[in-house]
């Protein structure tokens, strides 16, 4: 089975939907029979990243290291879906740098804050406008959302597996699949 090794580097906020999306497409293609792998903010800060926080330095390191293992998982012949808020431009260009320009597709997986607040399903967003977290994305921390992404999946009415489907597609329209 042929397949192109990209990056699709899901951007948005908390509870947009990232995390679900990439292991729904991880799980499509692989059920395809091609190769692919997630590297998951959240999960990642368990581990790798165990030592940053939140504060723009923190996440720009954050934000670099995983694109560097996305760069190693294309080198080894797996497309990379890493889920990450990644709220600045600038930090997304950074990892488009390291990853290389063609192998780079920003997916921005867009819903608005009041929809991410209303599905809460952590409880971050009640605590964030408690001030018990403090600079929280979307409340009291900025999210850049991007102006030319590669594609938009807005998540406020479509379900988890139409998105997956939706990127699938995608990647067979590019001819990446
Ligand atoms: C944003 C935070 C924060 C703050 C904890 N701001 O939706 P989640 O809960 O499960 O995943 C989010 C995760 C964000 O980590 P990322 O590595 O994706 O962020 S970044 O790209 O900005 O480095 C959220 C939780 O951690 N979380 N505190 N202050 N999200």
């Amino acid at each position: 089975l042929q397949q192109v090794s990209v990056t699709l580097w899901l951007t948005g906020l908390s509870a947009s939907g990232k995390s679900s999306i990439a292991c729904a497409l991880d799980d499509l293609l692989i059920r395809r029979g091609y190769h692919s792998a997630v590297l998951d903010g959240d999960n990642l800060r368990h581990h790798l990243n165990s030592d940053l926080g939140f504060s723009a330095t923190d996440r720009r390191e954050n934000i670099r290291r995983t694109a560097e293992v996305a760069h190693l998982f294309n080198e080894a012949g797996m497309i990379a879906i890493t889920a990450l808020i990644s709220p600045h431009k600038a930090d997304r260009e950074m990892a488009r740098a390291i990853i290389g320009e063609q192998r780079f597709l920003e997916v921005y997986v867009s819903a608005s804050v009041s929809k991410c607040e209303e599905r809460d399903p952590k409880g971050l967003y009640v605590k964030a406008r408690q001030g018990k977290i403090p600079e929280f994305t979307g409340i009291s921390a900025p999210y850049e959302a991007p102006q030319a992404p590669a594609l938009e999946i807005n998540t406020e009415n479509t379900t988890i597996e139409a998105a997956a489907e939706q990127l699938f597609n995608f990647l067979v329209g590019q001819a990446y699949l």
